[in-house]
């Protein structure tokens, strides 16, 4: 963006701006207003209280409040497309945004009914942004105003027996006025004219245009509609026109004052079309899982909640099956908060690139290396192809035995994948050749409910109490309490309720020879809900961070964000070795001021992101005076190579499209890199070149081409942009867009409410006499 000279003025005036900003962003200071994350929380609470506030003792769980952040998060990214006006209702797009409400208010139901729920909240949350701006950049607020009319939100909004049609091109909607400079606030509240409904033009969208200067604008210092063509003296004494009511900081919203109100009344909208256009229309287990009142199965019992996704069980017991052994069905579990397993097959370089990015976030993988024919025969080691790595950096296990254990293996499974388990220690080391023993100490807090030890590659574990002695259950306890499970090289240990040892810090100590991985989980309403580095990304007023699609980069102090679940006290986060040892304590990412209501979010800068693969771990004291430990079990990996790809909401089957991938080399030496795309329902066409050399410090890029297919099965999907250096480590990057079904023109004859622009002053006479329209 060309930044002119007005804006340079403005924003050192005023320090760091945001505006209808998109994210929870006040923590950081300086944001005013009510943002599009925290108008779309609010709604969930309320919608919650209004479908199961009858259930007693219902309080949102930790399920809840990740489906609501999926669709927040979704809203917020929104405004990383500025191009596209009809997303925020911007330049009279009324039609157009109309359109798009009902469409995917639509997808989100099939996708819904399809049981692909991320996709459908993303889907939401992509409508409720603009369902939302509506009130901030029309002038619905305004002529409600006028009109003395009280508080209402739009009738018909986002509902497809409505259209709304917009003012002609040369319809005259704004007077000039003074917008806001430095310190004074301008004089635009009143330059709206009369009651017809308009909306601010934003410069940068090319459909929607501003073609007559009697139109209004978005305004604030990044939209330049109002002042191209001006000299700068007319720049400096009228930007005027703005209307938006993004914030409530008079430099970014010249209509400031109505910010409060048009804020509620987005809630309010929310609240409406969510529960018309989302919540009625589904069966009501759908609409549960929809909104995470119930997990998307129940994995003890093992009986399908839901009939149309697989389990996990069906998944495990097809995955072990060599002649269902490939990357499809590996990819139609991962959409699920749950553990996956790969068998250790040769798949493509490519396609272990997919799988390693989308386990990722909270899950682990197991990879599952299966030896034929006489067991005494196989005294070689097996070649894993790489995912025992792929599996010890997720946090999990490499699994190696016999076919004729599957069984077993099934079990281990069973045993290890708890899909509410917290990590407490994850740690992947190498053994030595004399088998010597290493020692970890960790904590069990009165929070652990159950309790699962399981490790790969090591010859034996003991545990010990805290004053040393060797930790033993009493016989009767060890037998209903206790459970051991071994496959191969893998041992796991699990302890439920009475078995579980008392608080306090206990050391396990093991052998091996090899390398091996260990990890202790267990049940907990202690937990790190997510974690992340973050980035800014948005469109420059509404800027929020999110987090980076990529490795860090080493070096560099990142901004990280991160939401803990449960009560605690001298909390602290610590990168460590993959060996368990301390980096640095994280001493910079500390309790931001507002938490969510049911986690604690912390802010901040990490110390240098360091070269070598390292853990995450938040320690503390519980309610009881215990102390305790989490970790975040998937190991971070910095990179050296800085890719930058754009943030990808949606892609249309049939439509192509081409995104621009930025690389730059951190290092001190050249290298060459080669360069890739790959998504899980091939709509990669292909890429403008194979690879890219650049000097230290330079920077370079590559296109991808994307065609996704008629026959592609619509919903959520993923994509990785991934560079693997010649001479130096590469970097990757993992991003989740859903495929929308072809663009069909809706059909018109449903329409039963034309609401023209020129009409709204009779639409509000009539409402004010208590008619429906
Ligand atoms: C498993 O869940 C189903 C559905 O919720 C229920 O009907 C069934 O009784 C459960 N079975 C067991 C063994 O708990
Ligand atoms: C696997 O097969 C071997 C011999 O073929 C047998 O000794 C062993 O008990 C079998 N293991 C299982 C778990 O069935
Ligand atoms: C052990 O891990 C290291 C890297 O962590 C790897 O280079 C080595 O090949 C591994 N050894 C075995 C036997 O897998
Ligand atoms: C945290 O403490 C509050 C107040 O004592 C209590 O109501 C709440 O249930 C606790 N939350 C958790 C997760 O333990
Ligand atoms: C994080 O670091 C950047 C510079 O790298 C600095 O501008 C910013 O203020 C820091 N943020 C916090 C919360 O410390
Ligand atoms: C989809 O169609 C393309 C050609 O248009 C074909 O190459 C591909 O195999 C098809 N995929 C499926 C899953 O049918
Ligand atoms: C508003 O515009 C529509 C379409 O241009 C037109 O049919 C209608 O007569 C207009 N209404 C008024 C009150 O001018
Ligand atoms: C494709 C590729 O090389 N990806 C790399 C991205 O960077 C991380 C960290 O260096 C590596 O672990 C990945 O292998
Ligand atoms: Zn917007």
């Amino acid at each position: 963006m060309v930044i002119s000279r007005l804006s340079l003025v403005v924003p050192l005036a005023v320090g760091h701006v945001y505006g209808f900003i998109p994210d929870d962003l006040k923590a950081m200071g300086g944001i005013h207003g009510y943002s599009h994350m925290e108008q779309t929380k609010d709604a969930m609470f309320q919608l919650w209280d209004k479908w199961y506030g009858g259930t007693p003792g219902w309080v949102p769980s930790n399920k809840n409040i990740l489906a609501m952040n999926e669709i927040a998060e979704a809203n917020a990214l929104v405004d990383d497309d500025q191009e596209n006006g009809e997303l925020h209702f911007d330049g009279e797009s009324f039609q157009y945004a109309q359109e798009r409400l009902i469409k995917l208010s639509n997808n989100a139901v099939a996708f819904a009914n399809a049981g692909d729920y991320v996709a459908a909240r993303k889907s939401i949350g992509m409508a409720l942004h603009t369902l939302q701006d509506f009130y901030a950049h029309s002038s619905w607020v305004e002529a409600l105003d006028k009109k003395g009319a009280k508080d209402q939100i739009y009738p018909g909004l986002g509902y497809p027996n409505t259209m709304i049609y917009p003012l002609g091109e040369k319809v005259k909607t704004c007077t000039d006025c003074r917008a806001a400079v430095a310190i004074f606030c301008g004089d635009c509240d009143d330059n709206v004219r009369g009651f017809d409904l308009t909306s601010g033009y934003y410069s940068g969208e090319p459909s929607f245009r501003k073609r007559s200067s009697a139109k209004c604008s978005h305004g604030g210092p990044f939209d330049r509609s109002t002042v191209d063509g001006l000299n700068f003296l007319e720049q400096i004494l009228y930007v005027g026109q703005g209307i938006n009511k993004d914030s409530s900081t008079c430099i970014l919203s010249p209509h400031r004052i109505l910010h409060y109100r048009a804020a509620r009344l987005a809630v309010a909208a929310t609240i409406d079309w969510i529960d018309a256009r989302i919540y009625q229309r589904l069966p009501q287990l759908r609409a549960d899982y929809l909104f995470g009142k119930e997990y998307i199965f129940d994995s003890k019992n093992e009986t399908l909640l839901d009939p149309s996704s697989p389990t996990v069980w069906d998944f495990r017991k097809n995955s072990i099956q060599p002649h269902k052994r490939d990357l499809v069905p590996r990819a139609t579990t991962l959409g699920h908060k749950m553990h996956t397993m790969v068998t250790a097959d040769n798949v493509h370089e490519h396609g272990k690139a997919l799988v390693r990015a989308l386990v990722g976030g909270s899950r682990k993988l197991y990879s599952i290396q299966i030896a034929q024919g006489e067991p005494n025969e196989v005294s070689q080691p097996l070649d894993d192809y790489g995912w025992g790595e792929i599996a010890l950096t997720t946090g999990g296990h490499l699994l190696s035995f016999h076919e004729n254990e599957t069984a077993d293996a099934v079990e281990f499974l069973d045993a290890v994948s708890q899909p509410n388990h917290v990590e407490i220690l994850s740690v992947a080391a190498a053994g030595s050749d004399t088998n010597r023993e290493s020692e970890f100490v960790f904590p069990i807090d009165s929070s652990i409910k159950s309790l699962v030890i399981s490790t790969s590659g090591v010859s034996s574990f003991e545990l010990f109490n805290p004053n040393g002695s060797p930790y033993s259950p009493s016989i009767a306890l060890k037998s209903a309490h206790t459970k051991r499970t071994k496959v191969g090289n893998s041992i796991a240990l699990s302890f439920d309720s009475p078995a579980i040892p008392p608080p306090g810090f206990y050391r396990i100590s093991l052998k091996s020879s090899t390398n091996y991985t260990l990890s202790i989980s267990g049940e907990s309403s202690i937990s790190i809900i997510s974690f992340y580095f973050a980035q800014v990304a948005g469109r420059p007023q509404h800027q929020a961070y999110f987090p980076i699609p990529s490795s860090p980069i080493a070096g560099e102090n990142s901004m990280v964000k991160s939401h803990v679940h449960g009560n605690f006290t001298n909390e602290k986060f610590e990168f460590r070795t993959k060996e368990g040892a301390l980096i640095a304590s994280q001493d910079m990412v500390q309790r931001a001021i507002d938490p969510e209501v049911s986690a604690t979010m912390f802010y901040g800068n990490s110390s240098a992101i360091p070269e070598d693969d390292f853990v995450v771990y938040f320690t503390g004291t519980n309610d009881d005076g215990n102390g305790f430990q989490r970790a975040v079990p998937l190991m971070i990996s910095s990179s050296k190579l800085r890719l930058a790809a754009p943030m990808i909401q949606r892609m249309t089957i049939g439509e192509p499209r081409k995104l621009t991938i930025k690389l730059t080399n951190l290092n001190n030496i050249p290298d060459t890199y080669e360069v890739f795309a790959v998504d899980s329902k091939d709509s990669v066409v292909e890429l403008t070149q194979p690879s890219i050399y650049l000097e230290p410090g330079a920077s370079g890029s590559f296109d991808v081409h994307f065609l996704p297919s008629l026959n592609s099965t619509i919903g959520m999907t993923e994509v990785v942009f991934g560079a693997k250096g010649r001479a130096t480590k590469g970097n990757m990057s993992l991003q989740r867009f859903v495929l929308e079904p072809e663009a069909k023109p809706l059909s018109y004859s449903r329409i039963k409410y034309h609401q023209f622009a020129n009409e709204t002053g009779q639409l509000i006479d009539r409402l004010m006499m208590g008619k429906k329209r």
